[in-house]
Order: structure tokens, then sequence, then C-alpha cells
């Protein structure tokens, strides 16, 4: 069995299209960790999602636990199952602004 991956990000806006988070591909049983310094959050968003049509519905995702540590925030996903779904900030413009990545999770 292949060995579990931890993703990690800097989570934060991506005004630029040399910013844009590209989709993340995981596997059940790897786990994502977003961490950030400046005022945000993670919301988990269904599929389907597109940005910018869709970052006015941010608002009704589902917000992910935010921690923090050493004046660092930060959240944290397990993948558990399969599917796709999108991480969200819906802080402000954030969404707008490019701070939005669709992931794809499957089985191994
Ligand atoms: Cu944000």
């Amino acid at each position: 069995m292949a060995r579990a991956k931890e993703f990690r990000e800097q989570w934060n806006l991506a005004v630029f299209p040399d910013q844009a988070y590209a989709p993340l591909a995981a596997v059940v049983g790897d786990s994502l960790v977003l961490s950030w310094v400046n005022t945000h959050d993670v919301v988990v968003m269904p599929a389907p999602f597109s940005a910018p049509g869709d970052c006015g519905k941010a608002k009704s995702g589902t917000p992910l636990p935010v921690y923090e540590a050493g004046g660092v925030s930060y959240s944290a996903v397990n993948f558990t199952q399969p599917g796709t779904f999108y991480a969200v900030c819906s802080v402000g413009m954030h969404c707008y602004f490019g701070q939005h990545q669709q992931i794809t999770v499957t089985l191994l």
C-alpha cells in the first residue's frame, strides 16, 4: 500500500494567473494542511463549483476548524472518501481573487 501523503500549501489570495491553485489530486488516506498568516478561512464546497461564478455561495460552505500555532493559522482535512470538492476562502472577495482550489480524491 502506498504511503499516505500530507499535502501542505500556503493559503492566500491568488490574484495573478501564475498564482492560481492547480487542482489537487489525492487518494483516500491523504491529507491536506492549509496555512496562512492573514485573515482567511477554509470552507468546503461540493462540486460543481466554479469561480468566480459560484463565489457568492461560499458563505454556505462547510467551514473547516481553524487552529493556530506560533502566529500561523491553519486548517487540516483528512480525505476519507472519494469525490470532488472545492476548498474556498469565504472572507471578503478572496474567492473572487483566486483563493479556491479543486480537490479530487480517488480510491487507491
Ligand atoms: Cu482568504
